[in-house]
């Protein structure tokens, strides 16, 4: 007789196409760190939905303001004005101490609006020739999965079979500021970079690159864009992880948990020099910046602020990293990270340790096959920080 769990997996088998190849648990409901599947049986979500969920699942405060909002109004579009976009914008220019934000869904939808924004900006305040713009990007970025983002990827299955890549995207080394200096043209508009790469396997730059970047880019008139969609919002153990060299770049973009993941909410902050170029019916979006988003946006940002999850996130996790760093075994081979932006690699495929994890109750993804990412809600406290080491401990001892 098939499990509760075979047969939710059968229909999407079935019906969905298989761009995924997730762990064979269905996930029922969620509260703070936790998760429980079909079964009933209980995980660490140690994956935060990639860092969307860092104010832990289904947060009282952000529910209730869903819920105070369903039925009132969902959705205007900009044709109209409500009153919340207002408050919300508001909010995320205090946040990122910008002039100005501009709200769409998901993060690809962001980046793709930050694209456009120096683009822009490069042909009408820099006089970069109509459609010679070059944006600069790193080797082993990962910003999402539009046709653009994907064109500048060095990911070959994120790339092969979606081509012509767009024109106009230059990559460096990452964490090579010499690199980007030389690759700045004439007509380089942007340098776009994570100031920790996530997929790339929380590839973590040398101290003083996001500092080299920030003068690189000031005295080549380039305009700075960090994507911080996942290591923003307190990920990392600061609001922004630029701001671990207390650097400020020209345009943040934000998103995941910018909603604390119940909504796709996403955003574009930066100064009017740059957002003021965008005139009426150059860029829009259905959704972007409804009254339910910028409901649910400003309780996901009051949260991380009233509970101080960057700070939560810098003790909770120098706690696990240093427990992470008491493992043995021959084959680890790196224990890293900044704040619950962790991960563990090995000389081995991580797959049997992430399946293994699965069903000792905490779950996890693996990336780059022998990375193993530990991404908790940023809520996790310390003990359970420890029962969590103890499933990873005992698991690793199995490896
Ligand atoms: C998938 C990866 C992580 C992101 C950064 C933009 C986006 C993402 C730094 C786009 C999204 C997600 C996408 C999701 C898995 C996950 C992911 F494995 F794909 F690469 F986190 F590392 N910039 N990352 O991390 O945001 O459009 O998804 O809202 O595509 O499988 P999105």
């Amino acid at each position: 007789m098939p499990s509760k769990t075979d047969r939710v997996i059968a229909l999407v088998d079935k019906y969905g196409a298989h761009n995924y190849h997730p762990l064979p648990v269905a996930i029922a409901r969620a509260k703070g760190p936790f998760v429980w599947d079909v079964e009933g049986k209980r995980y660490f979500d140690f994956l935060a939905a990639y860092s969307a969920i860092n104010q832990g699942h289904n947060h009282p405060k952000i529910v209730a303001a869903a819920r105070k909002q369903l039925g009132k109004v969902a959705l205007t579009s900009r044709a109209f004005h409500h009153e919340l976009l207002g408050p919300f914008l508001q909010a995320l220019c205090l946040l990122t101490k910008k002039d100005r934000a501009l709200p769409m869904n998901s993060g690809a939808e962001a980046v793709e609006t930050a694209i456009k924004a120096m683009r822009l900006w490069g042909y009408r305040r820099k006089g970069v020739p109509e459609n010679k713009a070059e944006i600069i990007v790193c080797a082993g970025n990962f910003h999402g999965r539009t046709t653009t983002i994907v064109g500048f990827s060095s990911d070959r299955d994120s790339v092969d079979g979606f081509g012509p890549a767009t024109p106009g995207f230059r990559t460096v080394p990452y964490g090579n500021a010499a690199a980007l200096e030389r690759a700045i043209g004439p007509n380089t508009v942007g340098f776009l970079f994570e100031a920790i790469q996530g997929e790339g396997g929380v590839i973590i730059p040398d101290e003083g690159w996001l500092t080299a970047v920030r003068d690189i880019c000031s005295e080549n008139k380039v305009l700075m864009c960090a994507d911080e969609i996942q290591t923003g919002l307190g990920r990392t153990g600061k609001m922004f992880a630029c701001d671990h060299e207390s650097v400020v770049p020209d345009l943040y973009i934000l998103g995941k948990a910018l909603s604390g993941g119940l909504y796709p909410v996403s955003a574009v902050c930066a100064d009017d020099e740059i957002l003021g170029l965008f005139t009426p019916g150059t860029h829009g979006s259905t959704f972007g910046g409804s009254p339910m988003a910028c409901a649910i946006g400003l309780a996901a940002l009051k949260v991380i602020l009233e509970e101080n999850l960057p700070a939560k996130a810098a003790k909770t996790g120098a706690y696990l990293k240093g427990m992470l760093e008491t493992l043995e075994h021959r084959q680890l081979k790196d224990v890293r990270g900044r704040g619950l932006m962790l991960a563990v690699e090995f000389r081995v495929k991580v797959r049997p340790l992430v399946e293994r994890l699965a069903r000792l109750g905490l779950l996890a993804k693996d990336t780059h096959e022998n990375t193993i990412r530990f991404a908790p809600p940023l809520t996790l406290t310390e003990a359970q920080a420890r029962d969590a080491f103890a499933l990873i401990k005992k698991a690793v001892a199995a490896l």
